[in-house]
């Protein structure tokens, strides 16, 4: 696949802030003159949302690490194909809230699928696709909970979740920050605007490199 749009993402627990820092990102894209595509993760195409109502649905069985494993790969199969890849292709920049980091840490921390059927999945699903550059908001269960429950939307089925299910997603993501160079980690448990300031000085710097020549 030849492309020449770059490709972020966006990575945190429930209530780590990345809907509000992706307005950051965002905006500071569109500042610097890059032309970027807004999307997320379980979703970004009307049947991808569609697979992402199922996963955060509560249901009355219980549900197994393998099907949310499957679903969510279904969505991201779709979201790939139809919106990420031509985009890409085309010159425009992705900036996608979650995507692979978050099915290690949630499918394969949280609910213990073995790591090496995910890497089959992602392979297969992928390719060669992968994030030029990924944000991880960085936050203590505890904090990130508390921010969660001052919201008034009802929890959705992920976010019912116990505490040391958090715990080990969190674990999860550090571990990926450890292993891949792309991942940069952003202390999001600061003041939102110091969050916000930390988060456009990792994208300035990677406009910088890559923008002129893209
Ligand atoms: N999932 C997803 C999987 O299990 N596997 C996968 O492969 C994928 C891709 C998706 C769910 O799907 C799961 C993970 C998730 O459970 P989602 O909507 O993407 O759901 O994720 P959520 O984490 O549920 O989104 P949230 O909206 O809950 O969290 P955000 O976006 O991280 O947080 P945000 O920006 O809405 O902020 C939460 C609150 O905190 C405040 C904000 O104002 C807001 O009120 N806040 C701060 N307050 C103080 N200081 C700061 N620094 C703050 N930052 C934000």
């Amino acid at each position: 696949m030849t492309r020449r749009g770059r490709f972020i993402t966006l990575e945190g627990s429930e209530g780590a802030g990345k809907s509000t820092n992706m307005d950051a990102v965002c905006d500071h894209l569109a500042a610097c003159g890059v032309d970027y595509y807004p999307t997320r993760e379980p979703g970004g195409t009307p049947m991808a949302e569609a697979l992402r109502n199922l996963l955060l649905s509560r249901w009355e069985e219980s549900v197994s690490g393998l099907s949310e494993l499957l679903v969510v790969f279904a969505a991201r199969a779709q979201h790939i194909e139809n919106e990420i890849i031509p985009r890409l292709q085309r010159g425009q920049w992705v900036v996608c809230d979650r995507f692979t980091d978050a099915t290690f840490a949630y499918q394969g921390h949280g609910r213990k699928v073995p790591l090496a059927r995910i890497e089959q999945l992602e392979t297969w699903v992928q390719g060669q696709l992968q994030p030029d550059l990924t944000l991880y908001l960085d936050v203590a269960v505890e904090v990130a909970q508390r921010r969660v429950d001052a919201r008034e939307a009802e929890k959705d089925r992920l976010e019912l979740e116990q505490r040391d299910f958090f715990t080990r997603v969190r674990e999860g993501y550090l571990q990926r920050a450890e292993q891949h160079k792309r991942i940069v980690v952003i202390n999001a448990g600061q003041e939102l605007a110091q969050v916000q300031e930390d988060v456009v000085q990792v994208v300035s710097r990677f406009v910088d490199q890559h923008h002129k020549g893209s």
